[in-house]
């Protein structure tokens, strides 16, 4: 990649880990244990784009950058682990590949049965010592896991495909 490129790269990483920021931090709807943001779209399009590396590192800052300056619940390292895999799953789903439902709809509920239904809850139980299989705690977030398995789905599939989104990113994901 040239250095005008590498530029390029470098400002639409950028513009995607703010939308990030934006999306967890001012237009969520979150209570203490659930929380419910389209997250998910800029950093799906960062593992697109970018890989499972760089979609998994803009995913790290975009949690430790958000959280610090406008978290409203403190900062704990099990979320930042959160954007970790899930950045590393949308890049090694996406990044090079024909973005198909069956491929979008693996990915999603894998997301979902790793991150929603396992690692959010067990850091939630650790953070505010309620114990793991609390059902207050698991009974909305079911509900919102199937409903956002459709919702992901839907929308990934729609800025992946429908949009041609390759279009801006061509001059940075070419092999050189
Ligand atoms: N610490 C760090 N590092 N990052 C954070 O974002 C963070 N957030 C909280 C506390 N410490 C943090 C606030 N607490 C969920 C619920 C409570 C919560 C954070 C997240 C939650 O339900 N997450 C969803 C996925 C997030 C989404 O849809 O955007 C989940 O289903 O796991």
């Amino acid at each position: 990649m040239n250095k005008k490129n590498s530029i390029y790269a470098i400002s639409t990483m950028g513009l995607l880990v703010a939308m990030m920021i934006v999306l967890t931090n001012f237009l969520s709807i979150q209570t203490q244990f659930l929380r419910i943001s389209f997250e998910f779209i800029p950093q799906a399009i960062l593992g697109m784009f970018f890989g499972p590396l760089w979609a998994g590192i803009s995913s790290v800052v975009a949690d430790v950058v958000g959280t610090t300056l406008f978290g409203k619940a403190g900062f704990f390292i099990g979320f930042t682990l959160n954007a970790l895999i899930s950045g590393v799953l949308y890049g090694l789903f996406f990044y090079k590949k024909e973005i198909t439902l069956k491929n979008t709809f693996i990915c999603v509920l894998l997301n979902t049965i790793i991150i929603s239904l396992f690692l959010t809850p067990l850091w939630l139980s650790i953070m505010y010592h309620v114990p793991f299989f609390n059902m207050g705690l698991w009974i909305p977030r079911i509900i919102k896991a199937v409903a956002m398995l459709f919702i992901q789905t839907g929308s990934i599939m729609f800025f992946g495909k429908a949009l041609p989104l390759k279009m801006l990113a061509s001059r940075y994901m070419a092999k050189g």
